[in-house]
């Protein structure tokens, strides 16, 4: 069942278990404030989780919610995980699910890191 991204934080959500390092991950990056880990299911080559430390269940509340530094070494962190992996050229994706017609799975807000392939139309 997707999640209700409007909730409040689940502590037990499996990505604040990773965070707790209770659960292992494929770590691929690692800051103040953000988390990056291999998807355990890739739905592309490429396939990158970037997560906040913070908790934030979706994008809505971490707009609303997080610091300014929270917010800016968020997105420097995905900026700097897609450079890492050499994506910038020739392009990559970047997707977050938020809720239930999002179809978010995972209630701790997440974005996805698609590349090493050439996409085409949208996901749907
Ligand atoms: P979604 O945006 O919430 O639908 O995506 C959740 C993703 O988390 C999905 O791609 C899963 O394969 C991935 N994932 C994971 O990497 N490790 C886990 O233990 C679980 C899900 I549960």
């Amino acid at each position: 069942m997707p999640v209700d991204a409007t909730a409040p934080y689940d502590d037990t959500n499996i990505f604040a278990q990773i965070l707790r390092g209770e659960l292992p991950c494929k770590k691929v990056y690692e800051d103040e404030f953000a988390l990056a880990f291999h998807d355990i299911a890739p739905q592309a080559p490429i396939h990158i989780l970037v997560i906040p430390k913070g908790r934030y269940v979706g994008w809505d509340d971490f707009a609303a919610k997080a610091g300014e530094a929270e917010i800016v070494g968020f997105v420097r962190a995905v900026g700097h995980v897609a450079r890492e992996q050499g994506l910038p050229t020739p392009g990559y994706r970047l997707l977050v699910n938020v809720g239930q017609h999002g179809h978010q799975m995972v209630p701790h807000l997440h974005v996805h890191l698609f590349g090493g392939q050439q996409f085409h139309h949208m996901l749907v």
